[in-house]
């Protein structure tokens, strides 16, 4: 297995993972060329267990036959490794540290707000709105012009990119809005914003795709809650 993998720039990932998006978005701003391996959640390969061994997640990245596990450890790796531009991660240190918290914040606090959104009915869904709401408005002071990099999208920008998307999606399924312009005018325009960017676009699965995938996974979790 490793010899096999020794060669240059590998991903094993999905795209239905948004963590996987990450990694592929990373390297396409980068510019760097990459060969993109499948992996299925459910049937774990030999291979994944092999470069993965700790968390047994994707997305991985193997480069020269290293491999490096969790999605924003991969893209830091990734902006250290290809220095040209675009920087990902800002040169000013208290940038830097302010950027990796709101990548935090992103995983900590807006993806568990959206998944309880998402995996409730009634009052439960109508609290657990009332709560993704105020999480995205804090979210949203953090945009520094039209990216969260400010011109050009950066670490923070890679860490939420999917997230319309994928909300989009969930709204459709529960018919209802998560994000609008009166409630979260500045989060509003950057959702816009940032599918509209090409190779945002270029990593993100079929809507057909999602929408079954998201769909499987509300039913799961409604029924686990009964
Ligand atoms: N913290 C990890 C999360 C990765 C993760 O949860 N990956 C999911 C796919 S979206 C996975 O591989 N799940 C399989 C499992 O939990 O066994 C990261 O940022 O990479």
């Amino acid at each position: 297995m490793a010899a096999e993998d020794d060669q240059a720039v590998k991903v094993l990932g999905n795209k239905l993972s948004p963590y996987s998006f990450r990694v592929e978005c990373s390297l396409k701003l980068k510019g760097v060329d990459y060969e993109f391996i499948k992996e299925d959640f459910y049937n774990k390969s030999e291979r994944l267990l092999h470069h993965n061994p700790v968390y047994k997640k994707i997305p991985v990245l193997i480069h020269n036959g290293k491999s490096i596990p969790e999605s924003m450890i991969i893209v830091e790796y990734i902006d250290e490794t290809w220095r040209h531009l675009p920087s990902l991660l800002p040169q000013d240190p208290y940038e830097r540290a302010m950027a990796r918290f709101w990548a935090k914040f992103v995983d900590e606090k807006c993806v568990p707000s959206i998944i309880s959104v998402f995996s409730s009915v009634g009052e439960d869904q109508e609290k657990a709105l009332k709560d993704a709401e105020e999480t995205l408005k804090t979210f949203e002071k953090a945009l520094k012009g039209k990216f969260f990099g400010g011109e050009t999208m950066g670490f923070v920008d890679v860490a939420a990119a999917w997230l319309p998307y994928w909300i989009g999606v969930a709204e459709e399924i529960l018919n209802l809005k998560v994000v609008d312009q009166e409630s979260l005018p500045l989060l509003s325009v950057w959702f816009e914003e940032v599918v509209d960017v090409e190779i945002v676009k270029g990593c993100l699965p079929s809507r057909d795709e999602l929408m079954a995938h998201l769909k499987s996974f509300r039913e799961r979790s409604v029924a686990a809650k009964d």
